[in-house]
């Protein structure tokens, strides 16, 4: 039997196409539900596009284009987008969808019925940006919302409320117990602290309808008023698992065990949505996971400062695989981090040209030279020594880094293994006992090749594509990702390694090319 593990991604605005920092979210996310797979998890990998609210009809206006016609054009290149970066989503959710009005319709209806939503007359300072009201107190001193530094406006409705006050202590409890039974676990540390420290203030009931944005899914006990974007946006999580239509598959993947988002919308996600959720009878997620911000040369990422990376121009320059090793490592998960096409060049070479493209590129071109670009023969159990300590000390570093979603040290766990094959090529000098052993430079040929085969197995989750050509250009037995579930379940090298003796390699020069 299967454990169950599911993920999600935070669904995106469709006002904008996708750059560095949604890409950051969901090839992290992608990474993580591959890594489950390959440990035997049966996953579920939800993403998608948040298509309701002001922000997207003043984004349709501009562009003169009808609200849905926008959204079908920029769900359209989120998902291109995605599977070029070969993102193995299980479920990509439109929040304008028939089933996700039928899932907003059904908890807001519940919540209603619950007594937890009620009606009154409301002022406040609304930043469309954010798509939220905000308090005086909550401004910078210029009176600008902190994220997108413009001035709120001063809006005047009659909206029904969502009673969040009423599950100040019952969300409390969960985030604050390990040991409650509904705990929910919010990472980082400091970002838990910041949460709870806010919740101790106590919770003010929020709006949970607007009257002026037409664009949105009208609530079921009054057509006229369509349910707050977050609202909306939140339950595509459970959506996006069949609810409530297919309750089978609901209850089998819920609650979420991990929600990535960036710091941006952690009191959403930890916040209301669990108020949510408990309004209507339903488990919180297990874990809610928000990431860093990514900076470009030190200034915030903006369209209008033209100072965003996409990642078309990232594949186009470092292709897709090395697209999404670079950009899942180069910063800290937990912590902000600044980045130029500079140090992302950098990463590229110094990890993939330099470290492992050149230590392939030399064990294969050994081979090719000295053995006709086939495994040598084994000769005895020595063969494998090399490949079962860059096993144990991969198994240790990387395994405890990748469930705790610390995907850099993760990779930088990988990096020493590499250098550590390299030092030992270089200790060895097989250039020089091929002119005197034939029978140790076997050895030593064999012993690297299944070296390069178990970082393969460990590159996968970041990898797919590059890991199976490396495991097919050293000959490797069987199917990469069979014999990468059999390995994370038991650690055994093959008795006969996995590139056999024997085997036809290919030359890999050109995987990673140094780029100038
Ligand atoms: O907030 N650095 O959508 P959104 C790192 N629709 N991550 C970044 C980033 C950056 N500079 N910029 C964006 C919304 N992200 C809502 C979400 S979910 C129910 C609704 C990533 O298009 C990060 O994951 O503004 C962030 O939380 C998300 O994109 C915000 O995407």
């Amino acid at each position: 039997m299967k454990i169950k593990f599911y993920i999600t991604t935070p669904i995106y605005y469709v006002n904008d196409v996708a750059h560095i920092g949604h890409s950051y979210t969901t090839i992290t996310a992608d990474i993580i539900a591959r890594w489950k797979r390959l440990n035997n998890f049966d996953v579920f990998f939800v993403t998608g596009t948040d298509e309701h609210g002001e922000k997207i009809v003043s984004a349709a206006k501009k562009k003169g284009q009808t609200p849905l016609a926008l959204c079908d054009e920029m769900s359209e290149k989120f998902k291109k987008i995605w599977n070029l970066l070969n993102i193995s989503y299980t479920n990509f959710i439109r929040t304008t969808e028939k089933r996700h009005f039928i899932a907003v319709e059904k908890i807001v209806q519940t919540l209603f019925d619950k007594g937890f939503i009620f009606k009154k007359k409301y002022e406040g300072l609304y930043c469309t940006g954010c798509e939220r009201f905000y308090s005086k107190k909550d401004l910078d001193k210029t009176g600008c919302c902190f994220f997108h530094k413009t001035k709120p406006l001063l809006q005047f409705e009659e909206n029904y409320f969502f009673k969040l006050s009423a599950f100040q202590n019952l969300i409390l409890d969960r985030i604050t117990d390990p040991y409650h039974k509904e705990h929910i676990e919010i990472l980082p540390k400091e970002r838990k602290n910041e949460i709870i420290g806010k919740l101790k203030i106590g919770l003010e009931d929020i709006s949970l309808s607007r009257s002026i944005v037409k664009w949105g899914i009208p609530l079921p006990f009054d057509k006229e008023q369509t349910a707050y974007v977050w609202i909306d946006a939140l339950i595509n999580y459970v959506t996006g698992l069949g609810y409530p239509e297919d309750i089978n598959k609901f209850q089998k993947y819920w609650p979420a065990d991990i929600q990535l988002m960036a710091k941006d919308i952690l009191w959403f996600h930890a916040v209301i949505w669990p108020a949510i959720l408990i309004g209507v009878e339903l488990s919180p997620p297990k874990r809610i996971y928000a990431h860093g911000f990514f900076t470009l040369n030190g200034n915030k990422m903006s369209k209008s400062l033209s100072n965003v990376i996409s990642p078309q121009e990232l594949i186009d320059k470092y292709g897709v695989d090395a697209t999404r090793y670079i950009v899942s490592t180069i910063i800290p998960f937990d912590s902000d981090g600044d980045i130029s096409w500079h140090e992302l060049t950098l990463k590229y070479n110094v990890d993939l040209a330099n470290n492992l493209g050149n230590m392939i590129s030399r064990i294969i071109k050994m081979a090719a030279k000295y053995f006709n670009l086939k495994t040598p023969h084994k000769i005895n159990n020595l063969d494998l020594e090399l490949v079962k300590k860059i096993s144990k000390l991969l198994k240790v570093s990387f395994i405890i880094n990748m469930n705790n979603i610390q995907l850099h040290k993760a990779a930088q766990s990988l990096q020493n293994a590499i250098t550590f094959i390299n030092k030992q090529i270089e200790y060895d000098t097989p250039w020089k006992i091929a002119k005197t052993d034939t029978s140790k430079l076997a050895h030593h040929i064999f012993s690297y090749l299944q070296a390069i085969d178990v970082i393969a197995l460990y590159l996968l989750p970041f990898m797919p594509i590059s890991a199976k050509k490396i495991w097919c250009a050293t000959g490797a037995n069987g199917n990469i990702d069979e014999v990468a579930k059999k390995y994370f379940k038991d650690f055994i090298i093959p008795q006969d390694g996995f590139s056999i003796s024997g085997s036809q390699l290919q030359n890999m020069e050109n995987l990673f090319l140094r780029i100038v």
